[in-house]
């Protein structure tokens, strides 16, 4: 297609038809291929592929073909996708109920049939319940449609806890401080990535994630410009990318230099901040906001005060209208002031100086001038000069991060971010950061103390047990593992841990495998013998997405869409995986029948059985949802079903720009885009732990090397194949995967290491030594290494010996020197971390 087209093509439709993969799937068609929707979960991000299969010839890598769905709201672009079919007949997938007969992680099982393994644990789950409560069990998942909740909330147990602290709990939580509740979680805001002008990528690889790659190429190919703050370099910076640089766990400084310019170039959109931000609010010189009940006996608390030129004051804040929506409540000609209030008398009669949030802001911004950031962050003047006028001019968006959990002060820099957005004025407009609808399809399922009929129960009294220690915790497992070993809040005493790979995904590797030898009951449900089964005490093979019907909304676009993943494999002879749903429910049935029936659940024998009980659910779901849309246009229902026959999915609600902050409240306080959170003063825990806003804060999860020496900070991240538990075992990660770490020239001649030299990696705080062989490579900055997250140092034992598959043990794993750090009100968890490192041989 030429530019042109292209083009065209582009701006008509926000997902650029993949016409060559198109092509491919119709000749296939031809030729008497079968065509089915997969959702993926190679890496969880679900996005849209097309199964082709040969009819009538065994199932195999070369008679099922994997492509992208052609015009998918979210489609299927990755090197981890197209190795499907390596994993679903992997010499090493695990085949049969396995039970442990040596110590804990030497990794000895023996095999032994279903009903020995679901009869052995449910006597062990009734045991630990029966002497500690349903809170002693817990369990968790990476994101695989949440089945992990299927065996603790039925039981009674609040801990059914996901990987958020390990993976977007930072980016959850900073937004949370800007836009609040309910804009918070995964793909509620997104970059409209497919009318981008220009994206700033701070930390985030692009390397396939969540489905927004191709959509990014949409606006690539438009000519929209994208700039990477990396200390490593991704591979989206091949070709028109630029990339910039940084110091690891400096960022924030970074992104308060391009505030300070903003402000005093003035480009930045003050008119919006003025409106939409909290940025005119008063507050006191602690910091604390001042409300009507400041100035009015008996006034408002809700209600903040605002002054004009005149020195008037005015309160704005929300309301419940006619319908019971909440809407602002203020006068919209008032001009509030954003600078230089005069002091104000309060209604005790005392007379105050007071600043506006705005003020604030630039105050602690100031300091950041381009030169004090190069200081910090390693990024020459000029170039910060550069992007903060780009990114003003054209409107820019900085990507708000998806793996946010690398040197414990990531709240503090995502919410920077997000003010950074804010303060360019592009929040909910074409190409800026916007609030994504989703289509409405609800799946009937089980939450805590409510079935999927409607059935309801009382949970057990204690509290999630991460929320108590970390309040605002979006998921912080390892509390979980900490209260095995300490029983404190409480004790846990038996984990699920279903289709996680905890060694890859958690900081202190050491740490970690302490807490799970301190398990009575560990379960581990996975498709491949990762490094957590070897300290299992079952270990249960799990069917994985090709094997499973699946219905459910299009997880990361602006549109609602929902979509149909029908792979329809079985697994492979002599594999007895079975769906993880079942597993867990047949455990729970057989220690606690009353339980298991709280979820509608009988004995199921056969897959089959199971299968209807299942999907029953997504029936009953889905036509509850057919029926209301035909409620509200009719015919509409008959075109969905034949959308998700003919192309797997349906879209059904199409993005509105310009509601959010404009027309509706977003979550916080104030209900406006908070430039300086008021929710850090709902408490004083709060306001010691995180500031209202904060500028650079050193790293507080790892010991900071000294410069020049052989210590360095490690950074880790992804890539297109060197990613995710299941990729890590595939042929395409054992060829292109890269399990060396990265050095830069400078750093390298200093220690006398060349290229492909092996290294003793050594951590400074953890003191765990391992080995790998380095890269030495301008692809990396001075001071700092670079490793990927997945795809190496898996040091499983006996379950992987086959000489073909050693290669997984190679390299390090980043979590052997990570502290394991937490934020204390978020909880989110610092993965990066710092070493020392010398030459061990050539
Ligand atoms: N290819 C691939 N794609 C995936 C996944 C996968 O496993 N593989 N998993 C999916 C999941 S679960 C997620 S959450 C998303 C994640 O998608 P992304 O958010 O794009 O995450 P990463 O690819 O890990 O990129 C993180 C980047 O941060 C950089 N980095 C590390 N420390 C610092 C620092 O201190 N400062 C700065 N500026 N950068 C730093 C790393 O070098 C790396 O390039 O991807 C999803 N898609
Ligand atoms: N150093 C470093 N650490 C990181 C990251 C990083 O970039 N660098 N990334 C972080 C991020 S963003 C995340 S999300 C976490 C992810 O960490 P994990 O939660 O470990 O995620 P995955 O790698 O996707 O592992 C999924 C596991 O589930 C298995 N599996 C796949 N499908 C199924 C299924 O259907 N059923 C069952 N039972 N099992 C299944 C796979 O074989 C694999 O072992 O890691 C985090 N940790
Ligand atoms: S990014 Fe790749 S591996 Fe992840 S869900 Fe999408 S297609 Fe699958
Ligand atoms: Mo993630």
């Amino acid at each position: 297609m030429k530019g042109g087209a292209l083009a065209a093509a582009a701006a008509a439709s926000p997902c650029l038809p993949n016409l060559a993969f198109a092509e491919q799937i119709k000749k296939l068609e031809q030729e008497g291929w079968t065509k089915r929707p997969v959702a993926c979960t190679m890496c969880g991000a679900f996005c849209g592929l097309i199964e082709m299969r040969k009819e009538g010839e065994p199932v195999s890598e070369k008679t099922v073909r994997i492509f992208p769905n052609p015009g998918h709201p979210q489609q299927g672009y990755c090197g981890r996708s197209a190795a499907t079919m390596w994993v679903w007949n992997h010499p090493l997938r695990l085949k049969k109920p396995l039970k442990r007969v040596g110590e804990k992680g030497e990794g000895k099982f023996k095999e032994i049939t279903w009903d020995e393994a679901l009869d052995g644990i449910a006597g062990q789950l009734k045991t630990i319940v029966e002497k500690y409560g349903e809170s002693s069990i817990a369990s968790t998942s990476h994101t695989f449609s949440g089945f992990s909740k299927w065996i603790t909330l039925p039981l009674g147990s609040p801990n059914s806890i996901g990987h958020a602290s390990s993976c977007n709990a930072g980016g959850i939580s900073g937004r949370q401080w800007v836009f609040g509740k309910g804009f918070d979680g995964a793909g509620k805001m997104e970059p409209d990535y497919a009318n981008l002008r220009y994206l700033l990528l701070i930390g985030r690889s692009m390397g396939a994630a969540m489905g927004a790659l191709h959509t990014l190429n949409v606006a690539r190919a438009n000519g929209a410009r994208v700039v990477s703050i990396d200390p490593r370099m991704p591979d989206i910076s091949y070709g028109d990318v630029d990339w910039v640089g940084i110091r690891p766990s400096t960022d924030a400084a970074f992104v308060m230099g391009l505030i300070n310019r903003m402000i005093q170039d003035g480009t930045a959109d003050f008119d919006f901040i003025q409106k939409h931000t909290n940025g005119a609010y008063l507050v006191r010189e602690n910091g604390h906001p001042l409300t009507q009940a400041d100035f009015v006996a008996g006034g408002d608390k809700t209600k903040y005060a605002v002054a004009n030129a005149a020195g008037e004051i005015s309160f704005r804040g929300l309301k419940k209208n006619e319908t019971g929506e909440m809407v602002f409540d203020e006068d919209p000609s008032f001009k509030a002031i954003l600078e230089d209030v005069a002091p104000v008398k309060l209604v005790d009669g005392i007379t105050i100086p007071v600043k506006t949030a705005f003020e604030v802001v630039k105050e602690t911004a100031a300091p950041y001038t381009p030169e004090k950031v190069f200081e910090i962050t390693g990024v020459e003047p000029g170039i910060l000069l550069r992007i903060a006028k780009d990114f003003t001019n054209l409107k820019g968006v900085i990507d708000d991060g998806w793996y946010t959990s690398k040197n414990g002060t990531d709240v503090q820099l995502y919410q920077l971010i997000c003010i950074a957005n804010a303060m360019n004025g592009n929040i909910d407009i074409p190409g800026g950061l916007v609030v994504t609808v989703g289509a409405g399809l609800k799946i009937p399922s089980v939450s805590a103390g409510k079935g999927p009929n409607g059935e309801t129960w009382q949970m057990a009294k204690e509290k999630r047990i991460d929320k108590i220690v970390y309040p605002e915790a979006s998921a912080t497992f390892k509390v979980a593992l900490q209260a095995a070993v300490t029983g404190k809040p409480y004790p846990i005493k038996g984990v699920f841990f279903v289709g996680t790979t905890m060694f890859h995904r958690e900081a202190n590797s050491q740490e970690l495998a302490e807490q799970l030898k301190k398990l009575e009951l560990c379960v581990v449900q996975d498709v491949l013998p990762q490094e957590l089964v070897d300290y299992a005490d079952y270990v249960l093979p799990a069917t994985y997405f090709m094997e499973r019907k699946e219905m459910a909304g299009v997880k990361w676009a602006l549109d609602g869409s929902i979509y149909l993943s029908d792979p329809g494999l079985t697994p492979p002879k002599g594999c007895e995986a079975r769906h993880d749903v079942w597993i867990l429910l047949e455990i729970l049935r057989r220690a606690f029948p009353e339980k298991a029936a709280r979820v509608g659940y009988k004995e199921c024998k056969t897959a089959e059985e199971f299968n209807k009980y299942f999907d029953a659910f997504t029936n009953k779901g889905f036509n509850k949802f057919l029926a209301q849309c035909e409620s509200q246009k009719p015919g509409w229902a008959a075109k969905i079903k034949k959308d998700i026959e003919t192309q797997g999915w349906s879209t059904i609600k199409t993005k509105k720009y310009n509601q959010y902050p404009y027309h509706k409240p977003f979550g916080t306080p104030s209900g406006k885009v908070e430039i300086y959170a008021f929710q850090s003063f709902k408490n004083e825990a709060y306001e010691k732990a995180i500031a209202p806003i904060s500028g650079y804060i050193p790293s507080p999860a790892f010991t900071a090397p000294k410069q020049n020496s052989n210590e360095f900070i490690l950074a880790s991240g992804k890539n297109c194949v060197t990613c995710s538990g299941l990729n890590m075992f595939t042929q395409p990660t054992r060829y292109l995967g890269d399990r060396t770490v990265w050095m830069n020239p400078v750093d390298a001649q200093r220690l006398g290491i060349k290229n492909g030299d092996m290294a003793e990696i050594e951590g400074i705080d953890t003191n765990y030594v391992g080995q790998a062989r380095i890269t030495v490579t301008n692809k990396v900055v001075p001071g700092a290494v670079f490793a990927f997250g997945f795809s190496g140092g898996n040091r499983t034992k006996h379950l992987v010996n086959d000489p073909e598959y050693q290669f997984v043990k190679e390299g390090i794993n980043s979590h052997w020197y990570a502290t394991g750090y937490a934020q204390p009100v978020f909880g989110n968890v610092a993965n990066n971390s710092s070493v020392r490192i010398k030459k061990v041989r050539g």
